[in-house]
């Protein structure tokens, strides 16, 4: 069969990318998904170069088929480690929390896939002029930083914009959600939180099991306040910010609250006073497994779901079957 155009572009077998989540993509989950035919890639979020060239050298020592690396573009370390992918010929690069236009030139210098994330129509259009290969545009159901556009309109509006192909991401966790962004124009989705709870990711099991037990009022947004909103699963941290921003805390002291709870949830497990980011998808993730099994999983129950869909256009139509 022959491959769609993000496929061929990216030299994957199945249109499915693992979002780049700081502290939680590391190099076992991104070359996991990389070998089961989708695009792993590893989230470089506030780390520094030295973390990330080991996950880097990871994914490298695991499995041969193309990566990628998201590099977060508030990061105090994001040139660091631009330069790191340069020098480590990393093919594939997304981006997030900003326009990575003033390093397309070292980038496609050395033949480096340029993928940003982009939460608007304005910014799609503004960096396909610039010469990005591709646009994953992200609805606010997303986990972790957001827009406020859901992906629902987001999509169709980005892909009636660009002539590039247009991944769909936010709110996307299974076969079901990757027909309907297919069905919106997408040419590929790309899946965060349901890899949280992949078996090979190595986030804290705390922070698998809070994904995998919550349910679909348990996401909620901080920071709008600050200009910098973060869609988290509740817990105290979350109170303790929502007291300071109705009281109308200085930004500095509600951006304060935030520094270094993704890694402590992460890493450490604490689920109590970490930032537990995740997308409101995460109530439709069940269970801890394989991830190549959710790769396979999505592939056939979207394709099983595009079949059933043909065959009501064609009744629809009054066709015979
Ligand atoms: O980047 C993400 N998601 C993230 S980054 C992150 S780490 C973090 N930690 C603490 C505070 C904030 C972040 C956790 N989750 N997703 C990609 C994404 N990018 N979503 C939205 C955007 C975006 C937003 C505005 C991209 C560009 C933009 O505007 C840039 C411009 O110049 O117009």
């Amino acid at each position: 069969m022959q491959k769609n155009r993000l496929c061929r572009l990216l030299n994957i077998e199945f249109p499915i990318l693992q979002g780049g989540m700081a502290w939680v993509a590391t190099g076992e989950l991104a070359a996991a998904v990389s070998q089961s035919g989708g695009l792993g890639i590893i989230g470089a979020g506030h780390a520094s170069a030295d973390l990330i060239e080991k996950e880097i050298n990871k994914v490298q020592n695991l499995t041969d088929k193309p990566f990628g690396v998201n590099i977060m573009l508030l990061s105090a370390y994001a040139e660091d480690i631009i330069q790191l992918v340069l020098d480590k010929d990393v093919p594939i690069v997304t981006t997030g929390a900003g326009n990575p236009g003033k390093y397309m030139e070292a980038f496609k210098e050395k033949g480096v896939k340029v993928i940003p994330v982009v939460a608007s129509v304005a910014l799609a259009k503004r960096l396909e002029k610039q010469g990005v290969d591709a646009i994953i545009a992200e609805g606010m159901e997303s986990g972790g930083h957001i827009g406020d556009i859901a992906t629902m309109v987001l999509i169709p509006q980005v892909v009636q914009a660009v002539k590039v192909p247009v991944i769909a991401a936010g709110g996307i966790a299974d076969g079901r959600g990757m027909a309907a962004a297919l069905a919106l124009g997408a040419e590929a989705v790309q899946i965060g939180t349901r890899f949280i709870c992949a078996r090979e990711c190595t986030a804290h099991q705390n922070y698998k099991e809070m994904v995998a037990k919550s349910k679909d009022r348990d996401t909620v947004v901080t920071g709008r306040s600050t200009g910098h909103p973060v869609r988290i699963l509740k817990n105290k941290l979350f109170r303790l910010i929502e007291k300071l921003e109705t009281e109308n805390a200085p930004k500095e002291e509600i951006e304060k609250m935030g520094v270094g709870r993704l890694r402590a949830a992460a890493k450490e497990g604490d689920i109590v006073m970490g930032s537990v980011m995740a997308g409101q998808s995460a109530a439709l993730v069940e269970k801890i497994e394989p991830a190549g099994d959710i790769v396979r999983q999505v592939m056939a129950q979207a394709c099983e779901i595009m079949k059933n869909l043909n065959q009501v256009s064609k009744s629809c139509l009054g066709e015979k079957k």
